[in-house]
């Protein structure tokens, strides 16, 4: 769980990054190989071979099952063509259209091209273009190069998205963003060229409430040249306006606030969340004070775990400590474990016998 809350919201940038090759064995074991991927054939290594025997095996204990490689060109911008390849199985002539029952990866393989010439592969799950985002060919990130929005949508029930910018310059610049299950879109936030991000923040999924009552708080993201970086200067909030203050503290006592359970409201979550990401801890915890009933117990337990332990794992926690006047220290030792299904994230104390 940590290791993997670490590797969230970070994003990176490479030039014309080449994954490795272990993905083409299924590309070479299909039933109709395409040309372009006949020349990967002399840089299979052996353990490739046994790989792709074993996938043939695979498909002959299955009779009536084959696979095929479909291909579709998704955008096309000036010399560059966006190619995506499809693998997709039947049985019995039937196609799975099921991605949780399929027995096989349905992976997409994003090809691009600089005319004939290959410049880049990305594996992926679902690769495609989204209507939303700015169209193919717009320089959104402002560095005067049009660039490709790119979606990966990983399976699954929950999870995960990778937002890939393709820069279409010399060399190719390539810029990805994992929200996991956070959402991304575009956004003109500081009147300069060039787009922001704004994502929610999916680390709070498998803490108190679990997915269903977690809280997504905003943060955003400037473009720094090569490639972009959460920033605090767009991520912060004005203060809550009294009246707006008063507002939410009302509508949250109204809500459910089970006495005697670790669950907590999920609008209690998302304003408290939203405070301190917005850089406004003392209004945070003035809201924590003004909502949370008086017959409850472990109020400062949870602004503990919180802010001294939770919070801390994050991997934008310098940001959010700094941006709060809080000290940028990791979790405090005697935390408790947090991993997901061993023990609660956060506990309310066991109940006084005040009856
Ligand atoms: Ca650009």
């Amino acid at each position: 769980m940590a290791a993997a809350a670490q590797r969230r919201i970070i994003a990176s940038a490479s030039i014309g990054r080449q994954k490795g090759i272990a993905f083409h064995d299924k590309v070479i074991a299909s039933t109709k190989p395409d040309a372009p991927m006949r020349r990967y054939v002399p840089i299979a290594i052996p353990a490739l071979v046994v790989l792709t025997g074993a996938f043939l095996m695979s498909c002959a204990s299955r009779p009536g099952e084959r696979t095929e490689i479909e291909r579709e060109e998704i955008a096309v911008v000036g010399d560059y063509r966006f190619v995506t390849e499809q693998t997709v199985i039947y049985e019995d002539g039937v196609e799975y259209d099921n991605i949780y029952k399929s027995p096989m990866r349905l992976e997409t393989i994003l090809v691009i091209y600089k005319g004939e010439q290959e410049i880049h592969r990305e594996e992926g799950w679902r690769i495609e273009i989204e209507d939303r985002h700015p169209k193919p060919g717009t320089d959104v990130t402002g560095d005067g190069s049009p660039d490709v929005i790119i979606t990966d949508y990983s399976g699954g029930a929950h999870c995960c998205f990778t937002y890939y910018i393709f820069e279409l310059r010399e060399p190719l610049n390539i810029i990805s963003i994992y929200t996991g299950d956070g959402s991304f879109s575009f956004d003109e936030l500081d009147g300069r060229p060039g787009l922001e991000v704004v994502t929610t923040d999916d680390f709070y999924t498998e803490w108190i409430n679990g997915y269903v009552g977690a809280p997504f708080p905003h943060f955003m993201w400037r473009y720094n040249g090569s490639t972009y970086e959460p920033d605090p200067d767009l991520t912060r909030q004005q203060p809550l306006k009294e009246a707006e203050f008063q507002r939410l503290v009302q509508q949250v006592r109204d809500g459910e606030w089970p006495a005697s359970e670790s669950y907590l409201p999920r609008e209690f979550l998302s304003v408290t969340l939203e405070l301190i990401y917005g850089g406004n801890l003392v209004q945070a915890l003035d809201f924590i004070q003004a909502t949370w009933p008086a017959q409850k117990p472990g109020q400062a337990e949870f602004v503990a775990e919180l802010l001294q332990c939770r919070m801390r794992d994050n991997a934008i926690w310098p940001m959010l400590a700094e941006m709060n006047g809080l000290p940028v220290e990791k979790a405090r030792s005697d935390c408790r474990d947090r991993e997901i299904g061993e023990h609660k994230p956060w506990a309310i104390p066991a109940a006084k016998d005040d009856g």
